[in-house]
């Protein structure tokens, strides 16, 4: 059996990344975890293939040499997944779907053979029976979540690992808090369930020994879910694992109660994370009550976010407005705390419902639901029904963003979390293309761009002041760079 992965094109979203790796020549920022993992779930003896359409394209050639088609995608991907179903029918190769996109819209993609909903480890080998017995069904699907102790190493193999920027690996899934607008609880639960060590280790080893050295994302929904297994068993393989290596800059995603822990910040530095992203999304406090957000209320959310700069740890945030509690000077005071915080990679997003949220079946039972999900929650679209004008909201929702990245504000925001942070130990791993995109970007900010003066203001400030996060200042001049244009391309 021949199996072809294919992964459809992003739109120039906020985490695309897409100007930003220009500087340091990559295509992409990491390869498709999911289709990785499923490819390890298939038969040894099957034939496997990846196409990354965000890194190569698509031939007939590909097509023809299929038995199946297998697809992933996001919500963000579903008009580029629609054209590669379609040229699939078109060259007669059968398909089969999964990953978010399908679990939460399936019924809108008429041409896809097979689709193997929610998470492989159940529903994969469901399918592959039912194949071998000539039996296959339409739909696969469940309302269970797998252990992850069964999940494989994902075949990083496939992938043509030096046009990313950074792999994925993933030690839980679900999260504990109870966020009314997100979906990850919809999608995969509130038990964390995890991964051993042993298996994350083999996973670390896999990819080093193909020679990989840059920058690893966790994709957690929430690393510290279960904080006990973390402390205990993760962190320590972690900090032994890394003794004698070089590279392999951790990030990863949480919640904000890390600040609360100086023992789990220490450990997690000592163990190589660098940046954490955090769901901070309002310092109002009635909206944080709105959304169930209970974890970050009660505190001093700037104080908190010191905690974790000081600890060695950058922190990038997401961020909502249009909350029914919002009125307009929420837009002001969203900046004040962003430029305040020095979160340099802020996520703005306008309130949006994903189906299967608390949110949306409020909004549903309220009529207050319109027009279909983007899936990008930062390009200035939502399908809710705001209770503020929706004139006002997206005037002051596109405010925030020009103020933000405008590069007088983002410089600032630079130097306020320099001045916090306290750079990692991790020994680095020089790679040529970093020291081009030190040069790329004086040739694009420091002398075309319209921030020339911010940038080498940026410079000398840093070598004055913090010579030891000098690369972190220039990796971040070059984020605001993509920033401003994906700000642009919204208007
Ligand atoms: C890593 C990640 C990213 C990375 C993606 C890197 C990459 N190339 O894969 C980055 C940071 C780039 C990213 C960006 C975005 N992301 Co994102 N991301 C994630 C995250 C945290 C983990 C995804 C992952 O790797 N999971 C691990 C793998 C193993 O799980 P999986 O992909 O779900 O696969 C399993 C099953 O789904 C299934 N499966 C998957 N595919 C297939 C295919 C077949 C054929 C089969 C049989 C089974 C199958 O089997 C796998 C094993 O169980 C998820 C949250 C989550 N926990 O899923 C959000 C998530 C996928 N992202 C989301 C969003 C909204 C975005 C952005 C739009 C945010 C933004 N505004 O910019 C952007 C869009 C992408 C872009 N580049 O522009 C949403 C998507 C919602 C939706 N329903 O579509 C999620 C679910 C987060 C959320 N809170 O809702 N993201």
């Amino acid at each position: 059996m021949k199996i072809l992965m294919v992964y459809p094109e992003f739109p120039d979203t906020f985490w695309s990344f897409k100007h930003a790796l220009r500087f340091i020549r990559k295509k992409a920022f990491a390869p498709p975890l999911g289709l990785l993992t499923v490819a390890a779930m298939l038969p040894a003896a099957w034939e496997k293939r990846l196409v990354d359409l965000n890194v190569t394209r698509l031939t007939q050639q590909d097509l023809a040499w299929a038995d199946y088609v297998f697809i992933s995608a996001m919500i963000v991907q579903r008009d580029a997944a629609l054209a590669v179903i379609a040229r699939c029918k078109q060259a007669g190769v059968k398909v089969v779907a999964g990953g978010p996109l399908f679990t939460i819209e399936h019924a809108s993609f008429p041409d896809v053979d097979h689709f193997v909903l929610n998470e492989a480890e159940i529903t994969l080998p469901q399918f592959l029976a039912d194949l071998e017995r000539g039996t296959a069904q339409k739909v696969y699907t469940t309302a269970e979540f797998p252990d992850l102790r069964q999940t494989p190493v994902p075949l990083w193999e496939l992938a043509d690992l030096k046009q990313y920027a950074s792999i994925s690996v993933q030690f839980s899934r679900g999260c504990p808090f109870d966020c009314s607008f997100c979906n990850i609880t919809a999608l995969l639960g509130h038990r964390p369930r995890t991964k051993t060590a042993a298996q994350i280790i083999a996973e670390l080893d896999s990819m080093y020994a193909l020679g990989w050295r840059g920058p690893v994302f966790f994709v957690d929904d929430n690393l510290i879910g279960n904080k006990k297994q973390l402390k205990h068993e993760i962190l320590p393989a972690l900090i032994e694992w890394r003794q004698g290596k070089s590279g392999l800059r951790f990030s990863t995603e949480l919640s904000i109660n890390l600040a609360d822990d100086e023992e789990l910040m220490s450990m997690m530095v000592d163990a190589g994370f660098a940046t954490v992203f955090v769901g901070i999304e309002t310092p109002d406090d009635d909206s944080l009550a709105e959304c169930n957000k209970y974890q970050n209320r009660g505190r001093d959310l700037l104080d908190s976010v010191r905690r974790i700069q000081r600890a060695g740890m950058q922190v990038q945030g997401g961020f909502i407005v249009g909350f029914d509690s919002d009125t307009p000077s929420i837009f002001a005071r969203q900046v004040e705390f962003i430029q305040k915080s020095g979160i340099v990679s802020a996520m703005v997003g306008l309130l949006q419902a994903f189906p299967g949220t608390q949110l949306y079946r409020r909004l549903e039972n309220e009529g207050r639901l319109i027009s279909e999900l983007s899936g990008d929650n930062v390009d200035g679209s939502t399908n809710i029904i705001p209770r503020m004008d929706i004139d006002v909201l997206r005037q002051g929702y596109r405010n925030i963003l020009h103020q933000i990245y405008s590069p007088k504000l983002y410089y600032e925001r630079i130097t306020t979390f320099l001045r916090e942070y306290e750079p990692p130990k991790i020994r680095v791993h020089l790679d040529p293309q970093y020291l081009l995109a030190l040069w790329r970007s004086i040739y694009q900010l420091g002398i075309k761009g319209a921030e020339r003066l911010h940038y080498w203001k940026l410079w000398l400030w840093t070598l004055f002041h913090r010579p030891r996060s000098f690369p972190q200042a220039i990796e971040l001049a070059i984020y605001g760079y993509h920033f401003r244009r994906v700000c642009e391309l919204h208007g």
